[in-house]
Protein backbone atom coordinates (compact mmCIF):
# COMPACT_ATOMS: atom_id res chain seq x y z
CA UNK A 1 0.00 0.00 0.00
CA UNK A 2 1.61 2.93 -1.01
CA UNK A 3 0.98 6.12 1.39
CA UNK A 4 2.27 9.12 3.07
CA UNK A 5 4.60 6.79 4.44
CA UNK A 6 6.25 5.68 1.15
CA UNK A 7 7.64 8.89 0.99
CA UNK A 8 8.67 10.46 3.98
CA UNK A 9 12.11 10.13 2.37
CA UNK A 10 11.15 11.90 -0.70
CA UNK A 11 9.23 14.38 1.48
CA UNK A 12 12.39 15.28 3.12
CA UNK A 13 14.47 16.03 -0.47
CA UNK A 14 11.32 18.56 -1.50
CA UNK A 15 11.56 20.26 2.01
CA UNK A 16 15.81 20.74 1.68
CA UNK A 17 15.04 21.62 -2.05
CA UNK A 18 12.58 24.43 -0.86
CA UNK A 19 15.17 26.06 1.76
CA UNK A 20 18.13 25.81 -1.04
CA UNK A 21 15.80 27.86 -3.20
CA UNK A 22 14.63 30.12 -0.46
CA UNK A 23 18.14 30.91 -0.12
CA UNK A 24 18.35 31.94 -3.99
CA UNK A 25 17.25 35.81 -3.22
CA UNK A 26 18.11 38.93 -4.15
CA UNK A 27 17.88 39.92 -0.51
CA UNK A 28 20.27 38.93 2.23
CA UNK A 29 17.63 38.99 4.58
CA UNK A 30 14.30 37.86 3.48
CA UNK A 31 12.90 35.71 0.18
CA UNK A 32 13.02 37.72 -2.90
CA UNK A 33 12.83 36.48 -6.02
CA UNK A 34 12.00 38.04 -9.33
CA UNK A 35 11.63 38.14 -13.03
CA UNK A 36 14.27 37.80 -15.24
CA UNK A 37 16.42 38.37 -12.45
CA UNK A 38 20.54 36.61 -11.52
CA UNK A 39 18.37 35.23 -9.03
CA UNK A 40 15.30 33.81 -11.98
CA UNK A 41 18.99 32.50 -13.57
CA UNK A 42 20.02 30.70 -10.66
CA UNK A 43 17.10 29.09 -9.80
CA UNK A 44 16.15 27.45 -13.15
CA UNK A 45 19.50 26.13 -13.17
CA UNK A 46 19.13 24.46 -9.55
CA UNK A 47 15.82 23.27 -10.18
CA UNK A 48 17.22 22.00 -13.72
CA UNK A 49 19.83 19.62 -11.57
CA UNK A 50 17.05 18.38 -9.54
CA UNK A 51 15.25 17.47 -13.30
CA UNK A 52 18.04 16.06 -14.63
CA UNK A 53 18.82 13.73 -11.54
CA UNK A 54 15.30 12.63 -11.66
CA UNK A 55 16.12 11.51 -15.22
CA UNK A 56 14.30 14.31 -16.92
CA UNK A 57 15.33 16.39 -20.45
CA UNK A 58 15.40 19.79 -19.05
CA UNK A 59 15.00 23.39 -21.09
CA UNK A 60 14.35 26.98 -20.77
CA UNK A 61 11.82 28.48 -23.07
CA UNK A 62 11.38 31.81 -24.37
CA UNK A 63 9.62 33.50 -21.90
CA UNK A 64 12.35 31.98 -18.94
CA UNK A 65 10.05 29.10 -17.79
CA UNK A 66 11.75 26.49 -17.07
CA UNK A 67 10.69 22.52 -18.37
CA UNK A 68 11.45 19.30 -17.29
CA UNK A 69 10.11 15.79 -19.15
CA UNK A 70 9.81 12.91 -17.89
CA UNK A 71 9.87 10.80 -21.34
CA UNK A 72 6.88 8.14 -21.88
CA UNK A 73 8.31 5.56 -23.77
CA UNK A 74 4.95 5.30 -25.94
CA UNK A 75 4.91 6.92 -29.75
CA UNK A 76 3.10 10.00 -30.33
CA UNK A 77 2.66 10.42 -26.53
CA UNK A 78 0.80 13.53 -25.17
CA UNK A 79 1.77 15.35 -21.56
CA UNK A 80 0.31 15.31 -18.27
CA UNK A 81 1.45 18.81 -17.28
CA UNK A 82 2.46 19.80 -13.47
CA UNK A 83 4.07 23.13 -12.12
CA UNK A 84 3.62 26.22 -10.49
CA UNK A 85 6.08 28.99 -10.12
CA UNK A 86 9.72 29.48 -9.32
CA UNK A 87 9.48 33.65 -8.61
CA UNK A 88 8.50 35.25 -5.00
CA UNK A 89 6.73 37.98 -3.95
CA UNK A 90 9.18 40.23 -2.01
CA UNK A 91 9.65 39.13 1.84
CA UNK A 92 7.65 35.92 0.77
CA UNK A 93 7.95 32.57 1.72
CA UNK A 94 9.63 29.21 0.99
CA UNK A 95 6.75 27.45 -0.04
CA UNK A 96 4.53 29.69 -2.36
CA UNK A 97 4.84 27.98 -5.96
CA UNK A 98 8.37 26.28 -5.04
CA UNK A 99 6.41 23.44 -3.63
CA UNK A 100 4.51 23.03 -6.79
CA UNK A 101 7.57 22.50 -8.72
CA UNK A 102 9.79 20.12 -6.22
CA UNK A 103 7.10 18.04 -5.21
CA UNK A 104 6.14 16.59 -8.92
CA UNK A 105 9.94 16.23 -9.05
CA UNK A 106 10.09 13.60 -6.10
CA UNK A 107 7.27 11.69 -7.67
CA UNK A 108 9.02 11.50 -11.03
CA UNK A 109 12.68 10.36 -9.71
CA UNK A 110 10.50 7.54 -7.55
CA UNK A 111 8.90 6.55 -10.57
CA UNK A 112 12.46 6.97 -11.91
CA UNK A 113 14.16 4.93 -8.86
CA UNK A 114 11.27 2.26 -9.31
CA UNK A 115 11.68 2.37 -13.29
CA UNK A 116 8.20 2.77 -13.59
CA UNK A 117 7.18 3.72 -17.11
CA UNK A 118 3.83 5.59 -18.14
CA UNK A 119 1.94 5.98 -21.15
CA UNK A 120 1.93 9.70 -21.46
CA UNK A 121 5.04 12.19 -20.32
CA UNK A 122 4.89 13.78 -17.71
CA UNK A 123 6.14 17.57 -18.08
CA UNK A 124 6.76 19.85 -15.04
CA UNK A 125 7.26 23.78 -15.60
CA UNK A 126 8.49 25.84 -12.95
CA UNK A 127 6.68 29.46 -14.44
CA UNK A 128 8.93 32.67 -14.17
CA UNK A 129 6.36 35.06 -13.42
CA UNK A 130 3.10 34.32 -11.25
CA UNK A 131 3.67 37.10 -8.33
CA UNK A 132 3.92 39.87 -10.77
CA UNK A 133 6.64 41.14 -8.55
CA UNK A 134 8.86 42.91 -11.00
CA UNK A 135 6.35 44.53 -13.36
CA UNK A 136 3.04 44.60 -11.12
CA UNK A 137 1.62 42.33 -14.13
CA UNK A 138 1.18 38.96 -13.03
CA UNK A 139 1.00 35.08 -14.93
CA UNK A 140 2.92 35.97 -17.71
CA UNK A 141 4.71 32.98 -17.73
CA UNK A 142 1.48 30.84 -17.77
CA UNK A 143 -0.18 32.77 -20.34
CA UNK A 144 3.05 33.06 -23.02
CA UNK A 145 2.35 29.14 -22.96
CA UNK A 146 -1.68 29.82 -23.28
CA UNK A 147 -1.04 31.96 -26.51
CA UNK A 148 -2.49 35.02 -24.14
CA UNK A 149 1.40 37.25 -24.36
CA UNK A 150 0.34 41.26 -25.07
CA UNK A 151 2.37 43.38 -26.91
CA UNK A 152 1.52 46.01 -24.83
CA UNK A 153 3.08 44.62 -22.06
CA UNK A 154 6.65 45.39 -23.84
CA UNK A 155 6.75 48.53 -22.19
CA UNK A 156 6.05 47.33 -18.48
CA UNK A 157 8.69 49.03 -16.44
CA UNK A 158 10.27 47.79 -13.27
CA UNK A 159 11.08 50.02 -10.08
CA UNK A 160 14.45 51.66 -11.65
CA UNK A 161 12.74 51.87 -14.79
CA UNK A 162 13.66 48.77 -16.75
CA UNK A 163 11.13 47.83 -19.84
CA UNK A 164 9.87 44.28 -19.83
CA UNK A 165 11.53 44.20 -23.51
CA UNK A 166 14.84 45.54 -22.27
CA UNK A 167 14.73 42.76 -19.37
CA UNK A 168 14.16 40.24 -21.19
CA UNK A 169 16.90 41.15 -24.01
CA UNK A 170 19.62 41.56 -21.04
CA UNK A 171 18.53 37.98 -19.68
CA UNK A 172 18.94 36.72 -23.15
CA UNK A 173 15.17 36.79 -24.57
CA UNK A 174 13.46 37.99 -27.09
CA UNK A 175 10.32 39.86 -26.55
CA UNK A 176 9.10 39.50 -29.65
CA UNK A 177 9.66 35.96 -30.03
CA UNK A 178 7.68 35.07 -27.10
CA UNK A 179 4.06 33.60 -29.15
CA UNK A 180 6.71 30.74 -30.08
CA UNK A 181 6.60 29.67 -26.41
CA UNK A 182 2.57 28.96 -26.98
CA UNK A 183 1.91 25.22 -26.80
CA UNK A 184 -1.34 23.55 -28.20
CA UNK A 185 -4.35 22.17 -25.76
CA UNK A 186 -4.13 19.00 -28.12
CA UNK A 187 -1.14 17.75 -26.35
CA UNK A 188 -1.60 18.40 -22.75
CA UNK A 189 -4.02 16.13 -21.34
CA UNK A 190 -4.37 18.15 -18.15
CA UNK A 191 -2.46 20.45 -15.93
CA UNK A 192 -2.30 19.84 -12.31
CA UNK A 193 -0.79 22.20 -10.24
CA UNK A 194 0.10 21.09 -6.20
CA UNK A 195 0.34 24.51 -3.98
CA UNK A 196 0.45 25.73 -0.59
CA UNK A 197 -3.29 26.41 0.90
CA UNK A 198 -2.25 29.43 1.48
CA UNK A 199 -5.37 29.79 3.90
CA UNK A 200 -6.34 28.24 7.23
CA UNK A 201 -9.60 25.93 6.17
CA UNK A 202 -7.11 22.40 5.96
CA UNK A 203 -5.43 23.07 9.59
CA UNK A 204 -9.18 23.70 10.94
CA UNK A 205 -9.88 20.60 9.11
CA UNK A 206 -7.25 18.73 10.51
CA UNK A 207 -6.31 17.22 7.07
CA UNK A 208 -2.63 17.12 5.29
CA UNK A 209 -4.69 17.82 1.32
CA UNK A 210 -7.50 19.49 -0.17
CA UNK A 211 -9.12 19.38 -3.15
CA UNK A 212 -9.56 22.70 -5.61
CA UNK A 213 -13.15 22.99 -7.00
CA UNK A 214 -12.39 26.87 -8.01
CA UNK A 215 -9.95 29.77 -8.06
CA UNK A 216 -10.66 32.92 -6.95
CA UNK A 217 -10.94 35.53 -10.05
CA UNK A 218 -8.67 38.55 -9.44
CA UNK A 219 -8.67 42.40 -10.80
CA UNK A 220 -6.06 44.41 -9.37
CA UNK A 221 -6.53 48.34 -10.58
CA UNK A 222 -3.88 51.79 -9.86
CA UNK A 223 -5.78 54.31 -8.35
CA UNK A 224 -4.18 57.90 -9.32
CA UNK A 225 -5.25 61.11 -7.02
CA UNK A 226 -4.09 64.28 -8.45
CA UNK A 227 -4.49 67.19 -5.94
CA UNK A 228 -2.17 70.10 -5.20
CA UNK A 229 1.03 70.56 -3.28
CA UNK A 230 1.15 73.08 -0.51
CA UNK A 231 2.73 74.58 2.30
CA UNK A 232 1.50 72.19 5.43
CA UNK A 233 1.46 76.01 7.22
CA UNK A 234 -0.09 78.68 5.39
CA UNK A 235 -2.82 76.64 3.12
CA UNK A 236 -6.02 76.78 4.61
CA UNK A 237 -7.73 73.15 5.42
CA UNK A 238 -10.94 74.32 3.90
CA UNK A 239 -9.06 74.95 0.74
CA UNK A 240 -6.70 72.04 0.23
CA UNK A 241 -6.97 69.38 -2.38
CA UNK A 242 -4.88 66.92 -0.36
CA UNK A 243 -4.04 63.80 -2.32
CA UNK A 244 -3.24 61.49 0.65
CA UNK A 245 -6.07 62.35 2.51
CA UNK A 246 -8.23 61.47 -0.35
CA UNK A 247 -6.75 58.57 -1.29
CA UNK A 248 -6.70 57.31 3.04
CA UNK A 249 -10.37 57.80 2.42
CA UNK A 250 -10.85 56.03 -0.62
CA UNK A 251 -8.48 53.55 0.73
CA UNK A 252 -11.62 52.83 3.95
CA UNK A 253 -14.07 53.00 1.57
CA UNK A 254 -12.11 49.29 -0.85
CA UNK A 255 -12.10 47.82 3.07
CA UNK A 256 -15.89 49.05 3.10
CA UNK A 257 -17.03 47.52 -0.48
CA UNK A 258 -15.16 44.47 0.50
CA UNK A 259 -16.84 43.83 4.12
CA UNK A 260 -20.13 43.87 3.06
CA UNK A 261 -20.13 42.20 -0.06
CA UNK A 262 -18.36 39.35 1.61
CA UNK A 263 -15.39 39.27 -0.84
CA UNK A 264 -11.52 40.40 -0.36
CA UNK A 265 -9.99 43.85 -1.87
CA UNK A 266 -6.57 45.30 -0.73
CA UNK A 267 -4.51 48.47 -1.10
CA UNK A 268 -1.07 46.47 -0.67
CA UNK A 269 1.06 49.64 -2.73
CA UNK A 270 1.50 52.89 -2.47
CA UNK A 271 3.07 55.97 -3.52
CA UNK A 272 2.75 59.49 -2.37
CA UNK A 273 4.40 62.89 -3.76
CA UNK A 274 6.38 64.75 -2.28
CA UNK A 275 6.13 62.82 0.32
CA UNK A 276 7.14 65.37 2.84
CA UNK A 277 6.61 66.45 6.82
CA UNK A 278 5.76 69.86 5.84
CA UNK A 279 4.44 69.95 1.71
CA UNK A 280 0.56 68.61 1.20
CA UNK A 281 0.80 66.07 -0.86
CA UNK A 282 0.12 66.54 -4.71
CA UNK A 283 -0.25 63.04 -5.71
CA UNK A 284 -1.08 59.76 -4.42
CA UNK A 285 -1.07 56.40 -6.14
CA UNK A 286 -2.27 53.68 -4.72
CA UNK A 287 -3.11 49.62 -6.11
CA UNK A 288 -6.16 48.21 -5.60
CA UNK A 289 -6.12 44.04 -5.48
CA UNK A 290 -10.16 43.12 -5.60
CA UNK A 291 -11.07 38.98 -5.41
CA UNK A 292 -14.10 37.25 -5.99
CA UNK A 293 -15.06 33.53 -7.04
CA UNK A 294 -18.27 35.06 -8.56
CA UNK A 295 -16.97 37.14 -11.29
CA UNK A 296 -20.19 39.18 -11.29
CA UNK A 297 -20.30 40.28 -7.97
CA UNK A 298 -16.86 41.31 -8.08
CA UNK A 299 -17.64 43.50 -10.88
CA UNK A 300 -20.63 45.29 -9.31
CA UNK A 301 -18.27 46.09 -6.10
CA UNK A 302 -15.84 47.53 -8.46
CA UNK A 303 -18.61 49.69 -9.81
CA UNK A 304 -19.57 50.86 -6.92
CA UNK A 305 -16.20 51.56 -5.25
CA UNK A 306 -15.71 53.58 -8.47
CA UNK A 307 -18.81 55.71 -7.77
CA UNK A 308 -18.12 55.98 -4.39
CA UNK A 309 -14.21 57.24 -5.08
CA UNK A 310 -14.98 59.81 -7.86
CA UNK A 311 -17.75 61.40 -4.86
CA UNK A 312 -14.59 61.30 -2.69
CA UNK A 313 -12.25 63.09 -5.21
CA UNK A 314 -15.30 65.91 -6.38
CA UNK A 315 -15.69 66.59 -2.74
CA UNK A 316 -12.08 67.22 -2.21
CA UNK A 317 -11.70 68.93 -5.17
CA UNK A 318 -9.41 66.27 -6.33
CA UNK A 319 -8.72 64.32 -10.25
CA UNK A 320 -8.78 60.44 -10.30
CA UNK A 321 -8.06 58.32 -12.43
CA UNK A 322 -8.10 54.81 -12.58
CA UNK A 323 -6.41 52.30 -14.77
CA UNK A 324 -6.98 48.00 -14.57
CA UNK A 325 -3.75 46.39 -14.50
CA UNK A 326 -4.77 42.84 -14.50
CA UNK A 327 -7.87 40.69 -15.30
CA UNK A 328 -8.15 37.23 -14.61
CA UNK A 329 -11.80 35.73 -14.52
CA UNK A 330 -12.59 32.58 -11.54
CA UNK A 331 -12.00 29.39 -13.06
CA UNK A 332 -13.39 26.28 -11.93
CA UNK A 333 -11.45 22.70 -11.66
CA UNK A 334 -12.01 20.14 -13.84
CA UNK A 335 -14.52 17.59 -12.54
CA UNK A 336 -13.46 14.65 -13.74
CA UNK A 337 -9.58 15.52 -12.86
CA UNK A 338 -11.73 16.13 -9.23
CA UNK A 339 -12.41 12.82 -9.00
CA UNK A 340 -9.44 11.28 -9.80
CA UNK A 341 -7.70 13.35 -7.17
CA UNK A 342 -10.66 12.03 -4.78
CA UNK A 343 -9.73 8.65 -5.38
CA UNK A 344 -6.07 8.99 -5.22
CA UNK A 345 -6.86 10.86 -1.67
CA UNK A 346 -8.34 7.98 -0.78
CA UNK A 347 -5.96 5.43 -2.07
CA UNK A 348 -3.37 7.32 0.14
CA UNK A 349 -5.68 6.69 3.35
CA UNK A 350 -6.78 10.48 3.59
CA UNK A 351 -10.00 11.98 3.92
CA UNK A 352 -10.67 13.88 0.59
CA UNK A 353 -11.71 17.87 1.00
CA UNK A 354 -12.71 20.06 -1.48
CA UNK A 355 -11.83 23.76 -1.02
CA UNK A 356 -11.80 27.02 -2.57
CA UNK A 357 -8.89 28.71 -3.73
CA UNK A 358 -8.73 32.44 -2.70
CA UNK A 359 -5.40 32.89 -4.49
CA UNK A 360 -4.14 33.18 -7.67
CA UNK A 361 -2.60 30.87 -9.24
CA UNK A 362 -0.94 29.82 -13.19
CA UNK A 363 -3.47 27.05 -13.41
CA UNK A 364 -6.21 30.11 -14.25
CA UNK A 365 -3.96 30.84 -17.71
CA UNK A 366 -3.71 27.19 -18.00
CA UNK A 367 -7.56 26.67 -17.93
CA UNK A 368 -7.27 28.43 -21.03
CA UNK A 369 -5.99 25.75 -22.91
CA UNK A 370 -6.21 22.17 -21.09
CA UNK A 371 -8.87 20.75 -18.24
CA UNK A 372 -6.75 22.04 -14.86
CA UNK A 373 -6.73 20.89 -10.95
CA UNK A 374 -5.04 22.02 -7.90
CA UNK A 375 -3.93 19.79 -4.60
CA UNK A 376 -3.68 21.96 -1.79
CA UNK A 377 -1.03 21.37 0.92
CA UNK A 378 -1.88 22.80 4.65
CA UNK A 379 0.11 25.75 5.29
CA UNK A 380 0.31 26.71 8.97
CA UNK A 381 -1.94 29.44 10.27
CA UNK A 382 -2.70 29.81 6.40
CA UNK A 383 0.10 32.19 6.68
CA UNK A 384 2.09 33.06 3.01
CA UNK A 385 3.41 35.74 1.55
CA UNK A 386 5.21 36.43 4.76
CA UNK A 387 8.68 34.54 6.05
CA UNK A 388 6.33 32.89 8.89
CA UNK A 389 5.20 30.50 5.67
CA UNK A 390 5.21 27.11 7.17
CA UNK A 391 4.60 23.40 5.87
CA UNK A 392 4.96 19.81 7.69
CA UNK A 393 7.15 16.94 5.80
CA UNK A 394 4.68 14.60 6.78
CA UNK A 395 1.81 17.12 5.07
CA UNK A 396 4.58 16.97 2.07
CA UNK A 397 4.74 13.18 2.25
CA UNK A 398 0.64 12.82 1.78
CA UNK A 399 0.71 15.04 -1.11
CA UNK A 400 3.69 13.20 -2.67
CA UNK A 401 1.26 10.26 -1.81
CA UNK A 402 -1.95 10.96 -3.50
CA UNK A 403 0.53 12.42 -6.18
CA UNK A 404 1.55 9.43 -6.76
CA UNK A 405 -1.47 7.82 -7.28
CA UNK A 406 -3.25 10.37 -9.10
CA UNK A 407 -0.64 10.06 -11.68
CA UNK A 408 -0.69 5.71 -11.64
CA UNK A 409 -4.50 5.51 -12.61
CA UNK A 410 -4.76 8.90 -14.46
O1 LIG B 1 -1.86 37.09 -5.67
C1 LIG B 1 -2.01 35.86 -5.66
O2 LIG B 1 -3.07 35.37 -5.36
C2 LIG B 1 -0.88 34.97 -6.02
O3 LIG B 1 -0.15 34.67 -4.87
N1 LIG B 1 -0.04 35.59 -7.00
MN1 LIG C 1 1.88 34.02 -4.10
MN1 LIG D 1 1.62 30.98 -5.59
Amino acid sequence: MTTATTFNHKAQWVMDCCEALGKVSQSPAYVDRRYLSQEHKQANALVATWMQDANMRTWEDGVGNLWGRFESDSANAKSLLMGSHLDTVVNGGKYDGMLGVVAPIAVVKYFHEQGIKLPFHIDIVGFCDEEGTRFGSTLLGSRALTGKWQNEWANLIDADGVSLRDAMQSFGLNFDAVNACAIKGEDILAYLEMHIEQGPVLEAQNLPTGIVTGIAGAKRMLFNVQGMAGHAGTVPMNSRQDALAGASEMILAVEKVAQSNNIVATVGNIANHPNAVNVISGNTQFSVDIRSIDDKQRDVCVASLFAMCQEIAEKRNLVLTINETHAAPAVKCDSALMLQLEAATKLAQIKPFNLVSGAGHDAMAMADICPVAMLFTRCEKGISHHPKEAIETPDVAATLAVLYHFIRNF
